[in-house]
């Protein structure tokens, strides 16, 4: 049984992906980030960097995990899938796209929602440099999908996990999906998966699933 720490945020979704997809035996803790309760004492003490997701695994030792990233790969391990470990290049190609997300996707349009979002008009040389930065990350993700199905490989995986719940803000972000018609349909694909619908209300919210099509 794994205690999982989240909100419904895209760092959150990452993490409730995977659970609904590997059917992971979880128990979800809700940390009301607009509460402050990321800074409880006893949040701080599994994930020190006061930020959800976090993780403890009540089948190992009561052993806790912070950053999204690491949980994924955790939870890949555990469970033996969406982390292909036989074949080296699948598994080296996924570590990348992961990297990838963890270093830019995620960090540069955590900001457009910052700025673009949450304080439009406050800076803008803020808002045109995070969004130029994304438009960009949107066009390497559109290049790279129109070489297969997913973004790794032909196989569905933690990278894709990774990215689709900021790609799920494009709204927010004001971007136009049909721009990007790779990843648009990438985002859709994924959107079918009857484990998205699910991961998407943990914890429980109003937030509708985003479809690019539906306005
Ligand atoms: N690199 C971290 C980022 C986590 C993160 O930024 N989480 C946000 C929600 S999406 C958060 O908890 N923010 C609370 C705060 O900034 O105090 C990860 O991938 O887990």
């Amino acid at each position: 049984m794994i205690d999982f720490y989240t909100w419904f945020t895209p760092n959150g979704r990452k993490v409730s992906l995977m659970l609904e997809e590997t059917g992971l035996d979880y128990t979800t803790f809700p940390i009301n980030i607009n509460n402050k309760e990321q800074f409880q004492p006893h949040f701080l003490a599994i994930s020190p960097n006061n930020r959800i997701p976090a993780i403890i695994d009540r089948d190992n030792n009561n052993y806790s995990l912070f950053e999204s990233g690491a949980i994924l790969l955790y939870l890949a391990e555990k469970s033996g899938q969406f982390l292909n470990m036989n074949n080296r290049e699948v598994y080296w190609r996924t570590m990348e796209w992961l990297m990838w997300q963890m270093g830019g996707v995620g960090p540069m349009f955590g900001q457009v929602h910052h700025f673009t979002k949450y304080n439009k008009g406050t800076s803008e040389y803020s808002e045109n440099r995070y969004q130029n930065e994304a438009k960009r990350l949107y066009g390497v993700m559109n290049k790279r999908l129109g070489e297969g199905q997913f973004i790794a490989s032909g196989e569905y995986s933690i990278a894709d996990m990774a990215i689709w719940p900021w790609v799920a803000r494009f709204n927010w972000q004001e971007i136009n999906l049909n721009e990007f018609e790779n990843v648009k349909r990438w985002y859709k694909e994924i959107l079918a998966r009857p484990a998205v619908k699910r991961a998407w209300n943990v914890p429980e919210n109003e937030q509708p699933l985003p479809d690019p099509d539906v306005p």
